[in-house]
């Protein structure tokens, strides 16, 4: 087991609560509670059992609170360390001061993702686990929680271990290839090898290509709003809102600034932007926000591009149509309670592909297909049907899959060229190696560092 100091946080929020947790963890996380915490009745303390006690100051004797505790022993722990917990009144003062008190007595206050780290580090979760547990706090909606657990539960893990053991398999080949080079066993052709190595190949990049599924599934999608100005795009936002987030009014390019805010769509969480109208500039502050427009129409998922259906196209909106190019997402012939003089046909014409549906974000009027567009949309990308395949959700995840997939390619072009067994070896450990890290099996400090800083305090 990994040999530590004994840490102790508050895992509830800062503030004022019913109830205030805090935890220890570490060799004398029994001890410093048996210190600051005397239960009701004497006796040891079993393993996950709640006690009634008092917090006392362990100088003076005197008592700071009642409270609840319990102590998980090694290795069945969450840390796989000795772990007590108290629960105490949840004051911001006394938190402080039960805290002080456990510090006083050896324990140090641990830092961000601390636990967790402790808990991956004695084995009792990988990396991919780790992680879950933040996605799991953090989850904003349906998929992201599905997701989060069944990453939990290490489906995604297996799925890495199992592509790992496949890049083993090559490299046992290559090895009874060096050490029984001169002997006649059958072992496979450079051909098949290559083969061999193909198949991998493709089984990584499944898993690589589910990242837009999962990353949606984990953050949410981003549909920025776009249109020449006055076309409506702020009322719409405010429509598809429920709020009057943004400001509406007659005069062109009111919305300089972008306006973001998150609506919840079906399962995903869907993120909407609405941006400054996009035409030439006509002062500094305008074409500020255009820049900004251009910005967060290269970030999104999908574009919802808005079209003034009562005047007739003109220059602006080709320079809209042109930025719907191979983009996902809705175009909207808006101002449907006025007279037509846009037609869907004509638009399509122009070089729009993304569905069309004609509304009115004043009367709210063909809200509903617009929403149901936006869904079918978001499925699009997301992969329709296959929420019960593993997904990555995480760059981190992305970049070493894509790093697996480019020491693979390599050895593979190694192994066509005849090259020594030795050469091909160094790219199939590479890979194996990137896979590792995915879940922890190889790792680093640096590594590890990055992963926990971005929890919080307590998890
Ligand atoms: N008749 C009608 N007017 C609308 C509609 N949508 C927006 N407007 C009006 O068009 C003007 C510009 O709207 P706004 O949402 O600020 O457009 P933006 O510049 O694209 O953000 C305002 O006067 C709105 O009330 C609509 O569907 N029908
Ligand atoms: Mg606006």
């Amino acid at each position: 087991m990994y040999v530590s100091d004994t840490i102790v946080a508050p895992v509830t929020p800062a503030g004022t609560g019913a109830v205030a947790i805090i935890r220890l963890s570490g060799p004398k996380a029994v001890e410093i509670l048996r210190a600051i915490w005397k239960p009701r009745h004497r006796g040891e303390l079993e393993h996950r059992r709640i006690y009634l006690g008092e917090v006392i100051e362990p100088d003076t004797g005197a008592h700071l609170d009642r409270a609840l505790a319990f102590v998980m022993r090694a290795p069945a722990s969450l840390t796989g360390e000795d772990v007590a917990e108290l629960q105490l009144h949840g004051g911001a003062f006394l938190v402080r001061r039960v805290l002080s008190l456990a510090i006083a007595r050896g324990a140090r206050m641990a830092e961000a993702g601390e636990f967790t780290r402790r808990a991956f580090l004695n084995g009792r979760m990988d990396l991919t686990e780790a992680e879950a547990v933040a996605d799991l706090v953090e989850a904003r909606g349906e998929a992201g929680l599905r997701q989060a657990l069944a990453q939990l539960s290490g489906v995604l893990a297996d799925k890495v271990r199992g592509l790992r053991e496949q890049v083993i398999g090559v490299r046992a080949h290559l090895e009874a290839e060096i050490d029984f080079s001169d002997e006649d066993i059958r072992l496979p052709s450079r051909p098949e090898m290559a083969a061999e190595i193909e198949r991998v190949i493709a089984d990584v990049a499944i898993l690589h290509d589910s990242f837009a599924r999962g990353r949606i599934a984990r953050e949410g999608a981003r549909a920025a709003i776009i249109g020449k100005p006055n076309a409506g795009k702020s009322s719409l936002l405010n429509l598809l809102l429920g709020t009057d987030r943004a400001i509406v009014t007659d005069i062109p390019g009111t919305t300089r600034d972008v306006i973001e805010d998150t609506v919840q769509l079906g399962a995903i969480p869907l993120t909407i932007l609405d941006t400054a109208g996009l035409r030439e500039g006509r002062d500094e502050v305008e074409r500020l926000g255009i820049e900004r427009t251009r910005h967060s129409v290269a970030e999104a998922d999908l574009l919802i591009a808005v079209f003034d259906s009562s005047r007739p196209l003109d220059s602006d909106d080709a320079g809209i149509i042109a930025l719907c190019r191979e983009r996902a997402g809705v175009a909207v012939l808006n101002k449907s309670d006025l007279p037509a003089r846009i037609s869907i046909a004509e638009i399509r014409d122009k070089g729009i592909a993304m569905p069309v549906i004609a509304m009115s974000a004043l009367t709210g009027d063909g809200i509903a297909r617009l929403r149901d567009e936006l869904m079918r949309a978001i499925d699009a990308i997301a992969g329709p049907g296959a929420e019960n395949e593993v997904a990555i959700s995480r760059q981190r995840h992305r970049d070493s899959l894509a790093a697996a997939i480019r020491s693979l390619k390599a050895a593979r072009q190694s192994a066509l060229r005849a090259m020594p067994p030795e050469i091909v070896a160094v790219d199939i450990a590479a890979a194996a190696d990137a896979l590792g890290a995915i879940t922890g099996e190889v790792t680093s400090e640096d590594v590890l560092d990055k992963i926990f800083s971005e929890f919080c305090i307590g998890k």
